[in-house]
């Protein structure tokens, strides 16, 4: 039936396309990048990975966004004003994988408003040096002779 077919290939390229495209991580989900948000917890649950973007949103003027590092971001030191992005929808794509680590520069809102994102940005699939997965590979359900000689299972 030709609507199953277009279902299938429907349910398909929205399985895999994102693994290609990228996926789109808007920070803080509809809350958005502000203050008195956990960004950490945030962020654990999520799979980053090179191509993906993240989405900062806020009201222009009311915060901002700083790339840091590490030493930075635990001591919330602000980097030079003309490094900062400040449209208020500021898209960034994570073009390289390893630790990242995201601050924003108003006021104190990295020290005492909590306005600070680490994440982790895994490798593309597909490149010669992936990190280690975060989730194990399921056990084998069968041992594995009966794999092969899938008759002497049943
Ligand atoms: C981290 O960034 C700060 C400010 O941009 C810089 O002064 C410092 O040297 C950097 N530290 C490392 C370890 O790269
Ligand atoms: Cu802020």
């Amino acid at each position: 039936m030709a609507s199953t077919k277009a279902f299938i290939i429907i349910a398909m390229a929205t399985v895999f396309l994102p693994s290609i495209l990228g996926k789109e991580f808007i920070v803080g989900d509809s809350t958005g990048w502000t203050t008195n948000f956990d960004y950490q917890a945030w962020a654990q649950d999520k799979h980053f990975q090179v191509g993906d973007k993240l989405v900062f949103n806020y009201k222009k003027g009311a915060h901002n966004v700083f790339e840091v590092n590490g030493t930075a971001f635990q001591q919330c030191s602000i980097p030079p004003a003309n490094e900062a992005l400040t449209t208020g929808n500021d898209v960034i794509t994570l073009a390289t994988p390893g630790n990242k680590w995201y601050i924003c520069g108003v006021a104190k809102h990295c020290a005492l408003g909590n306005m600070k994102l680490p994440i982790t940005v895994q490798p593309q699939l597909g490149s010669l040096s992936p990190l280690p997965s975060p989730s194990p590979a399921p056990a084998p359900s069968a041992p594995v002779y009966c794999s092969r000689k899938y008759k002497h299972c049943l």
